[in-house]
Parts: C-alpha cells; sequence; structure tokens
C-alpha cells in the first residue's frame, strides 16, 4: 500500500476539472460561487437579526455597544440567538436521522421490510442492557423490536433523562443534572430552545445558552448516538464483525471513478440507501444488464457522510467531500448520482444538466427540481436500489467525454469506539487502558477530534491535513468524522506509513507497536457519538470497581479533565455547531475556525470562549488558520497535562513558514 500514489495536489486537480466544467457551458460550480459571493459582514460577525419583520436589524461591526434592534436586543443577544438557532437546527437534522434509521430498524425488527436484517449481536445485547430490556429466551427481532419502541419513544419524551447519558461519566451525569440541563426528549429540547430564541423570549445569554446545552446533548447523547448504535445493529460496527474484528481499507478520491463501469455515486447520510444499494449491486442479473449494456460491472462510490458510512463497514470507495460534489459531475462519469438528506447541493442540478447524470432524489424529505424521485420504500428498499441501478445502467452509453483524474489515496478505516478498545488490548482484555498509560508516560501527548465539514475554496495548503500533520508532529492521537476525515484521507494520512512520515517520536511509537495509522477513521458525523464514548471510557477506567483511583491510568473523574480536544477547521453546516457545542456541554475544548459568526458580540464571544467553562468544564475556541487551531489545541491539551500533573517532556514543535512550504498539498 503506497500513500505517495498522486501525482498532482488536489488544488491542480481541481482546477483542471473546473476548467473542464467551462469547457462543457457549466455555468457555475460552488468553487466559482464562493469567489463571487460577497459575505455580508453583520451576518459574518453574527450580528444581524431577522427573527421579526421590524428587522432585520443589524449591529453595526466597531458600533456594538451602542447600537440595538428595535425591539431593543443588543450585540450579544442577536448573536446568541444566532448562535442558537444552529443549535437547535443543527439538533434536528441528527436526530431526524435518527428517527428515521429508527423506524426503519423497528420495521426490520417486526418484519416489515425487506433488506436489512438484525446483524450486530454483540451490539443489540449491550443496548438492550442500557435500555433494560431483558433478554433471556427472546429473539433478536423481538429484543430489537422492544429496543426501537424504547428508542422511538425518547424523540417525542416529555419527561424524565434520555436514556444514553448514563454512559457518560457519574460526574458529568451530575453536573447535567444540577446544572439543570440533562435533556428530556430529543423534540422537546428542539422546540424550547426554537421558543426561547424567538423575538421578545429569552434574552438572558447565560440562561439560553443553559436551553443550547441541553439540546446540543440531546443531538450528541440522543439523536445522534441513537442513529449511531441502531445503525450499527443493522449494519454491523465498524471493526467489529462479530467473531471477526478488523478494519477495512477502501480507496479515497476522484480516481475512484471508473471509465469502464457503470458509477453510481451515493451522497447524503442516512446508510439506509446506500447499504442496500451496496447489496443490490452484487445481484447477477443486474451485473449481466450492466454487461450487455457494455460495461464492465457496477462501481459504487460515495460522496460527504454517506460515503463515510460505507467506507467504514464495507470499505466502499469515497468519490470526494463536500466540496467536490459536483466536481465529480465534471468527470462526464457520473452516471446516476442518488442523494437522500443533507449537504446535498442545489447546484448539483445546474452541473448534471450539462452532463448525462442522473441526479435521483430517494426522501421525501428532500426534493430537487428536474430531479427523479424514487421514494426508498419503507417495504422494500432493495427494489428501489435495483431501480436506481437500472436507471443508472441504461444511462452509462450516454456518456459524452469523460475525464477521470487517476488520483486516488488508500485509506485504513473504521476505528469504532469498540475497535479501538480491542485494538489497544486484544479479544480477552480490551480496554483504553494502553491508551491512558501512553498518555500518562508522554508518548501521546493527548487525543484530539478532528471532524466536520470542507469549504469550497482553492487553496495550496488543504486545511485539514495541514492542521493535523502539525498535531500528529506534537504526538497528538487525532480521531476522525466527516468531511474532514475524507480530507485527510485524501492527503494520504490514514495508513499506517504516515506515522513514519508524520507522527512525533511517541506516537510514531505507538503507532509502530498496533499496526496503526496516527490519523484514526471513526466514521460520519453522527458518529462523532462514538468519541463520547471513548471518551467516557478514557474517564471510567481511571478508578477500580471499588471507586480507587488506578494511578497507572488514572487521567481525572470527568471528561474536563482529560488532555483531548475537538476541532472543526473548515465548518460549513449547523450541525457542526450542534456537535461543537454538546462536545463543549461534554467537558471538551473545542475549537473552530475559520470563522464562527460571533466575532462582533463581544460578552457573548468572550462567555463561549472563557466563562462558559466555569459551569460546563468545556468551551469553544476560534483559530482563523490551521496553525493558530493546532497552537489553542496543544496548549489546551497541556494545560489539561499540567492539571493532573503530567510531567512535560516536550517542547511544542512549531511548524514555520518553511515546514509549511513543505506541507504540499498531494
Ligand atoms: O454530516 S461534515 S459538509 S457531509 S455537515 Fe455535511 Fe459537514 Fe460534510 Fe456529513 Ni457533517
Ligand atoms: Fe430587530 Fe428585535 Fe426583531 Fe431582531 S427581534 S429583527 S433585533 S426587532
Amino acid at each position: 500500500m503506497s500513500i505517495m500514489n498522486k501525482k498532482r495536489t488536489r488544488n491542480e486537480v481541481r482546477a483542471e476539472m473546473l476548467e473542464k466544467g467551462q469547457a462543457d457551458n457549466v455555468k457555475s460550480t460552488a468553487f466559482s460561487r464562493s469567489r463571487d459571493q460577497k459575505q455580508c459582514p453583520f451576518g459574518e460577525y453574527g450580528t444581524c437579526c431577522k427573527l421579526c419583520a421590524l428587522g432585520p436589524c443589524r449591529i453595526n461591526p466597531g458600533k456594538s455597544d451602542s447600537m440595538l434592534g428595535i425591539c431593543g436586543a443588543d450585540a450579544d443577544t442577536i448573536a446568541a440567538r444566532n448562535f442558537a438557532r444552529m443549535i437547535a437546527a443543527g439538533t434536528a437534522a441528527h436526530s431526524d436521522h435518527g428517527r428515521q434509521v429508527t423506524r426503519m430498524f423497528l420495521a426490520t425488527a417486526r418484519g416489515e421490510l425487506q433488506g436489512y436484517e438484525i446483524t450486530d449481536n454483540r451490539k443489540l445485547s449491550m443496548v438492550a442492557g442500557l435500555y433494560g430490556i431483558q433478554t433471556d429466551g427472546k429473539s433478536k427481532e423481538k429484543i430489537a423490536e422492544e429496543i426501537g419502541v424504547k428508542a422511538l419513544a425518547e424523540f417525542g419524551q416529555q419527561d424524565g433523562e434520555l436514556t444514553f447519558l448514563k454512559r457518560a461519566p457519574k460526574k458529568r451525569q451530575e453536573l447535567w443534572r444540577e446544572l439543570e440541563i440533562a435533556p428530556r426528549g430529543i423534540d422537546r429540547e428542539v422546540v424550547e430552545l426554537m421558543h426561547r430564541t424567538g423575538m421578545g423570549t429569552d434574552q438572558d445569554y447565560h440562561n439560553l445558552m443553559l436551553q443550547a446545552s441541553r439540546c446540543a446533548l440531546a443531538d450528541g447523547w440522543g439523536g445522534a448516538m441513537i442513529a449511531t448504535e441502531l445503525q450499527d445493529i443493522l449494519f454491523n460496527t465498524p471493526g467489529d464483525l462479530g467473531d471477526t474484528r478488523q478494519i477495512v481499507s477502501g480507496e479515497v478520491d476522484l480516481g475512484v471513478l471508473k471509465d469502464d463501469e457503470v458509477n453510481i455515486v451515493m451522497h447524503g447520510h442516512e446508510p439506509l440507501l446506500s447499504e442496500v444499494l451496496v447489496q443490490a449491486s452484487k445481484d447477477p442479473k443486474l451485473q449481466e444488464l450492466a454487461k450487455s449494456k457494455g460495461a464492465n460491472g457496477i462501481n459504487l462510490a460515495g460522496i460527504c457522510c454517506t460515503a463515510n458510512e460505507v467506507l467504514v463497514r464495507h470499505g466502499i470507495p469515497v468519490a470526494g467531500n463536500y466540496s467536490q460534489q459536483e466536481i465529480a459531475i465534471l468527470t462526464g462519469a457520473v452516471d446516476v448520482m442518488a442523494v437522500d438528506v443533507q449537504c446535498i447541493m442545489e447546484g448539483l442540478m445546474n452541473v448534471a444538466q450539462c452532463y448525462h447524470t442522473k441526479v435521483i432524489t430517494t426522501s421525501s424529505k428532500a426534493k430537487l427540481p428536474n430531479t427523479i424521485h424514487i421514494e426508498l420504500s419503507e417495504g422494500n428498499p432493495v427494489e428501489t436500489a435495483k431501480e436506481i441501478i437500472r436507471i443508472a445502467i441504461e444511462n452509462y452509453s450516454h456518456r459524452g467525454k469523460v475525464n477521470i483524474p487517476s488520483e486516488k489515496t488508500d485509506a485504513v478505516v473504521g476505528f469504532s469506539h469498540e475497535f479501538i478498545n480491542y485494538m489497544m488490548g486484544g479479544t480477552y482484555r480490551q480496554s483504553y487502558r494502553p491508551l491512558n498509560s501512553n498518555i500518562i508516560d508522554g508518548r501521546i501527548l493527548g487525543v484530539a477530534g478532528v471532524v466536520g465539514c470542507d469549504r469550497p475554496y482553492s487553496r495550496d495548503l488543504d486545511v485539514h491535513s495541514e492542521l493535523v500533520k502539525e498535531l500528529i508532529a506534537n504526538d497528538v492521537l487525532v480521531v476522525q468524522t466527516g468531511c474532514s476525515a475524507l480530507s485527510c484521507a485524501m492527503e494520504g494520512l490514514m495508513v499506517p506509513e504516515a506515522a513514519y512520515e508524520y507522527a512525533g517520536p511517541g506516537l510514531r511509537e505507538v503507532c509502530e507497536a498496533l499496526g496503526i495509522p496516527p490519523v484514526l477513521h471513526a466514521g460520519s458525523c453522527v458518529d462523532n457519538s462514538r468519541i463520547l464514548i471513548a471518551l467516557s471510557e478514557m474517564v471510567n477506567i481511571g478508578r477500580t470497581q471499588s471507586g480507587d483511583i488506578d494511578h497507572r491510568v488514572y487521567l481525572g473523574d470527568d471528561i474536563s479533565d482529560l488532555p483531548v480536544a475537538g476541532c472543526c477547521p473548515d465548518w460549513v453546516h449547523e450541525k457542526a455547531i450542534a456537535i461543537g457545542h454538546y462536545f463543549v456541554a461534554s467537558g471538551v475544548g473545542t475549537f473552530f475556525g475559520p470563522s464562527l459568526q460571533v466575532t462582533n458580540a463581544p460578552g457573548f464571544r468572550e462567555y463561549l470562549y472563557s466563562g462558559i467553562a466555569e459551569s460546563l468544564g468545556g468551551k469553544w475556541g476560534f483559530g482563523a488558520t490551521a496553525g493558530e487551531m493546532a497552537g489553542l489545541i496543544i496548549d489546551h491539551i497541556k494545560e489539561k497535562r499540567s492539571a493532573l500533573g503530567l510531567e512535560e517532556q516536550k517542547e511544542r514543535v512549531l511548524y514555520d513558514m518553511e515546514m509549511r512550504r513543505k506541507l504540499e498539498v498531494r
């Protein structure tokens, strides 16, 4: 396996494809539109309010102390309401995904749905245990049905607490209860936050952020976690395949598209669609049909988070991340792009119209004009998948000029919480103990979760890999999800060899011993919930059964004590803000860039960057560049280390301009 199989930088490839687009009469792409759009400073700095028809009211940068909206709202209130509404929207997105998965899970358990089955028995019994379901003598379908009923009820629950909160360290749970931010029901927290951010309701941003925290926690420990766990039961936990455990490898980047095969690109988020497409594509009749049309086979590739889902479970190749969705079509080789929900650019249609590509929508929640709509059937999803594949096969012969860049990279992926546990200790001694002890002895400085979106800007350096390379050079183990993970995979950071090339000596030694990359791909954006569980586990093993500290592995009693950080270096979607805030409310220092839409609200901004830590332990931070974010993360981890009394063994490896220049994007 080579990490050096790229001839050109991603920027060069992109430039060539965008030129092809121009020649093919594509009017615009996100790259050209992002040059044409001038961002409004009021929105960018967080102080535009359009909550009511007296506005929009805008607080002028520089005059924010004196200016007020017509109702009297100040810059801090306006920015806080905008911020909180993003949290509500992000929570709604992940949780509605979780709800859909739960509905399909329940239908599968009841035998009402063909194409899915209850696959991961280990996770089935673990989740049953959490819900207090007695499993003795029951079939797996019966257990799953009981789980499905309980999980579905949590969306509409009015009182009490979400079940998965009890997976957090005890001290964290107590803090949530003390602050009265333990989420009661998923939908309730979203609705209440929407209510409280409306005109004339909650105008104390401290109070508002309490509800924003409760809502975000309903995402991370609720909707998103339910999505992850039930998807795992249906489709297998990445890296944990019943009796065998193995990580998978896959290829990433435009070079995965094939000249001589029918290319179907799956784009969106819910693996309900992509999983049945994977199954259906193996149907010998469809393979035959493809051959009869002159194609050598059927090639599936993913975009965005649904790509992550099938990459980490099956090694299905990935054509790209968010910013690459239009570029995939520019190759002229995409016969069908099948989409479900979230992060689907409306601009796809303009591009697709210049090619033979058919865009097929599959969810009643997300239709695009001038596309084919084939609803993912709630009765027989495999039939829907076959229909989509047949359309792609029929469309194969309509291709015009095709130009598929040869560039692609290998990635070793599938580092679920369960697999990390196993890889550290083997089958009989599964544990995070080796991770904690490597942190204590300084081989690993700490752990950073680098997650989220990527923006369609042309740039010489890729912000994700630039940041991650600096972190691993400083012995920070990196765990990734979302489009950021795909960016680093495309830059060759997810193969074991990357440890030799980029990791600091301590981290390199650990990676070498375990045969793992220094950057671990844990899945899609809802799979950030896996990171919450991993962090809880790092805390929980610090004490023995009887409650005594085990000094060999003790890293504090709460997530907020751990030498870890979160980062979303290139956020786009509101979902990223919801994720950021559930990490903060879980006790993690979380750093975003290259903007944060709170700049011109000094009181609220300072509250997010420091004041909020007094109650939640976690806080927000902002860095405009990869270097700034890396610095903030490393400083934060070092602060946590010194609070734990861990001796500092080394200085930060600073990436100066010279070193940055050497980090050329492959
Ligand atoms: O849910 S990372 S651009 S695809 S929002 Fe969207 Fe952002 Fe990508 Fe995944 Ni997550
Ligand atoms: Fe203006 Fe207040 Fe209405 Fe916002 S809620 S638009 S600040 S009047």
